[in-house]
């Protein structure tokens, strides 16, 4: 697998590299079901705009008697007088609770970006024979860990999870962990600096201690193939993970495999699927406890198994032709002050809403991996997911660091999210302009994505032009990397941004590659809740105007042979600092629902669109 795919693609230009995709490790895939200590609630909390906590006193590089605070365990340190800066008292710093973006913990924290230490203490018990590793879910943007004055690791991505092992670092009895967020984002960061939507600074996902065996399950994919076996891929790490006896399980259906790993930890194995088999599906998402045994380790999973492929111009799921009735969504929770913190109970109450009042099949998880809980929440209740990297807009195409941050990034949400049935598409992109340079990067994240995943479909949210032809509207796309893509996604504005009147928006004519499947992965427009306009022709950010804007971008729609599905822009207003009229206030207004749950009009008008969809029709 790891040779050609994206080589041999060459209609686009060259990928910048063939090699595999680099892996994170540890992995600790489905991490959040395996025991461990919660470190989540309170922690003390200090700014450092001046990055002083990694500097020398003079500001850069610190010389060796001038260790960086934040290397040294700064209570015990302190009080021993070795020369630590004491301009820091963690002990003291006002607290928070974790995890939660730091935009709530105090008014003056609204609009900081740059960095900020945390800093506990907890109590651990040392058991022989056990691995410990620290895992966060997610932390915006760059990451910093220290554990009793020891630099612990590193992480950039505000998205993804990530691991350190800390068995040797670990004390029986109090530690203390120190850890430094910066959420500036730069030029070469991904996202870039420009985005339409609020930089959520700080630890906003799960901050947790996982226990192991010495050798455990690190990697475990299982998925029904498109020729109908299940195929299992299990990677152990430990001393004995060579040579090491593995057994997989499905109770409910009988099933059960044993086998031995190679030199290398890895363990594959495919098996017939079982006639008992259910599919998962949206109407019925059946998900199965799977486990693998190794040693004492016990891996588990609640996993759902369905194909979705391409045939044609159609999206098939289990084999049978589906239209995505989707809705978009932040990562943003429902109220008036969200501080993107997504427990269970925040990502049922979204996905509830897109799923039973909207009658809708898909969600699009804009612009970023989402919180597990909340992909775990769309296998649950029935949603396929649409799931993206925060390739957006101008990313630094020609920069190598841009782009391993990038591949780094996907390899992590996929690894991550392999094993969820909910998933049907990885997205690498949104509106990138078309250059060389942007072409050969988005190539060599479509080949990692291949490499990493063969079981899903390759999108990304591609640009068009507009031109008119005989007094209509034409909206072309000529992207070379649609050649690349297994479902093409459009976002469309026409009757919102530019110049077209809504009651010419019908007549538009598409002109998009017809011999594959084409989404709208975006089409909106703002409406402040509860302002209304009764007029024939009611005014922009009126819940009429809205409404009225899905009625037509609808009808437009419905005259597009290859559109298979469509995602609108979005659920729910959600905060971003770009907005700032009356009628915004930093809010994007374009949900079909208010920031606190409120429908506006255009709610019921997709609502009746999807309900038409629902009984097999197109
Ligand atoms: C887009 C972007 C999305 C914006 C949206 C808008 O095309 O992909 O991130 O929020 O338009 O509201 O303009």
């Amino acid at each position: 697998i790891l040779s050609s795919v994206g080589l041999s693609l060459g209609a686009v230009g060259k990928a910048q590299s063939g090699a595999a995709p680099p892996a994170p490790t540890p992995l600790l895939v489905a991490a959040d079901l395996r025991p461990g200590t919660d470190l989540s609630g309170p922690w003390h909390y200090s700014v450092d705009p001046y990055r002083a906590g990694l500097a020398g006193f003079h500001g850069g590089e610190p010389n060796a008697s001038e260790r960086r605070w934040a290397d040294i365990d700064v209570g015990a340190t302190m009080r021993k007088g070795d020369g630590a800066m004491f301009e820091f008292d963690m002990d003291s710093a006002p607290i928070t609770t974790l995890p939660a973006s730091w935009l709530t913990h105090a008014a003056e924290m609204r609009y900081y970006q740059g960095l900020v230490w945390y800093q506990r203490h907890f109590q651990a018990a040392l058991q022989n024979g056990k691995r410990v590793f620290l895992r966060l879910g997610a932390a915006n943007y760059k990451t910093r860990i220290y554990l009793n004055g020891t630099p612990v690791g590193e992480h950039e991505g505000g998205f993804t999870p990530f691991a350190f092992e800390v068995t040797k670092l670990l004390r029986n009895g109090d530690n203390q962990i120190t850890i430094g967020v910066d959420s500036a984002v730069t030029d070469t960061s991904v996202p870039p600096p420009v985005t339409d939507w609020e930089n959520y600074g700080g630890i906003t996902r799960s901050i947790r201690l996982i226990e192991t065996a010495d050798t455990y399950v690190d990697d475990a994919w299982v998925r029904l193939t498109r020729n109908g076996a299940l195929a299992i891929d299990a990677h152990l790490d430990g001393p004995r993970a060579a040579g090491r006896s593995i057994r997989f399980f499905i109770p409910a259906l009988g099933l059960s495999r044993a086998g031995t790993t190679d030199a290398n930890g890895n363990w594959r194995t495919t098996i017939a699927a079982p006639r008992a088999l259910e599919r998962w599906s949206p109407e019925r998402p059946r998900l199965y406890d799977v486990a693998i045994e190794a040693g004492d380790d016990r891996w588990r999973d609640q996993i759902g198994f369905r194909t979705i492929e391409t045939r044609g111009s159609e999206i098939l799921l289990n084999g049978r032709p589906i239209f995505l009735r989707g809705i978009s969504l932040h990562e943003e929770e429902l109220g008036v002050s969200p501080a993107r913190v997504i427990t269970p109970a925040a990502a049922r109450a979204l996905l509830t809403e897109a799923k039973h009042e909207l009658h809708a099949n898909f969600v699009r998880l804009a612009h970023y991996p989402h919180d597990e809980t909340m992909v775990r929440a769309a296998d649950a209740l029935g949603l396929l997911v649409w799931s993206e990297v925060p390739v957006y807009w101008r990313i630094s195409w020609g920069n190598p660091d841009t782009l391993a941050t990038a591949r780094r990034m996907i390899a992590e949400n996929i690894l991550r999210d392999r094993n969820r049935a909910s998933i049907a598409i990885w997205s690498i992109a949104n509106e990138t302009p078309i250059t060389d340079a942007r072409n050969g990067f988005l190539t060599t994240l479509a080949a990692d994505v291949r490499r990493l995943d063969d079981t899903r479909l390759v999108s990304a949210a591609l640009l068009t032009e507009r031109s008119t032809a005989n007094g209509h509207p034409v909206m072309t796309m000529t992207d070379p990397l649609a050649a690349q893509l297994d479902v093409m996604g459009i976002n469309t504005y026409n009757g919102w941004y530019g110049d077209d009147r809504l009651a010419d928006v019908p007549a538009i004519e598409w002109r998009v590659p017809a011999d594959k499947p084409l989404i709208f992965s975006e089409l909106g427009a703002d409406a402040k809740a509860g302002f209304h306009d009764a007029r024939a022709m009611p005014q922009k950010f009126s819940e009429e105007y809205q409404a009225d804007y899905y009625r037509q971008t609808l009808a437009m729609a419905a005259k597009i042979p290859n559109l298979r599905g469509l995602s609108p822009w979005i659920l729910k207003d959600f905060r971003s600092p770009r907005r700032q009229n009356a009628f915004q206030q930093g809010w994007n207004r374009k949900g079909l629902m208010s920031e606190t749950g409120q429908h506006k009009l255009a709610f019921d008008v997709l609502t009746g669109f999807y309900r038409g969809k629902e009984d097999g029709g197109r």
